[in-house]
């Protein structure tokens, strides 16, 4: 009796917006309102009554400071959680850390949940987590996915998109 419905929103899906240079402190950027300057896509309005029951979304990793990895980040209301499916992409084997942060890909704040970790093996990995924090919360345009090396340096950010209620 499920009544997860996907629906699968044009417009979610960020291409080209590459996430600059910069320090990988995890606690070093400070989250302000001024950083929503850049307003990312709207997507398509979800059925009122639903909420974001039925949203979904997907979002590119993209490299972070030449690090060669590259990824996808599929998010999906579960309640007041949030499922989110992610594959990375990386020449190393190795375990890398994620998380979602509060901020931007260009100024990353602390972390918000964590993800579960991806070993990459033969070039990719994937896991999916069940972060606990409200979708609505995770795509108010202020919250990043982001993933690390073993020692806490960023290789892939993607913005997650927000979206009007
Ligand atoms: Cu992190």
């Amino acid at each position: 009796m499920s009544r997860i419905r996907r629906l699968a929103v044009a417009g979610l899906v960020l291409v080209g917006t590459a996430c600059t240079a910069g320090d990988d402190a995890d606690d070093a950027a400070v989250l302000t309102d001024t950083l929503a300057t850049t307003t990312p896509p709207v997507a398509t309005a979800p059925p009122a009554d639903t909420g974001m029951g039925g949203m979904q979304g997907a979002i590119a990793l993209m490299a972070v400071n030449n690090s060669n990895h590259t990824g996808e980040a599929t998010i999906t209301a579960s309640g007041n959680q949030t499922q989110v499916m992610v594959q990375l992409n990386g020449p190393e084997d190795r375990t890398h850390p994620g998380h979602i942060h509060s901020g931007t890909c260009d100024s990353p704040g602390g972390v918000v949940a964590p993800l579960e970790s991806i070993t990459t093996t033969g070039g990719t990995g994937t896991a999916t987590s069940t972060a606990n924090v409200p979708m609505a919360t995770v795509m108010n345009g202020q919250h990043i996915v982001q993933y690390h090396t073993p020692d806490g340096t960023r290789v892939v950010c993607g913005n997650i998109p927000g979206h009007t209620m």
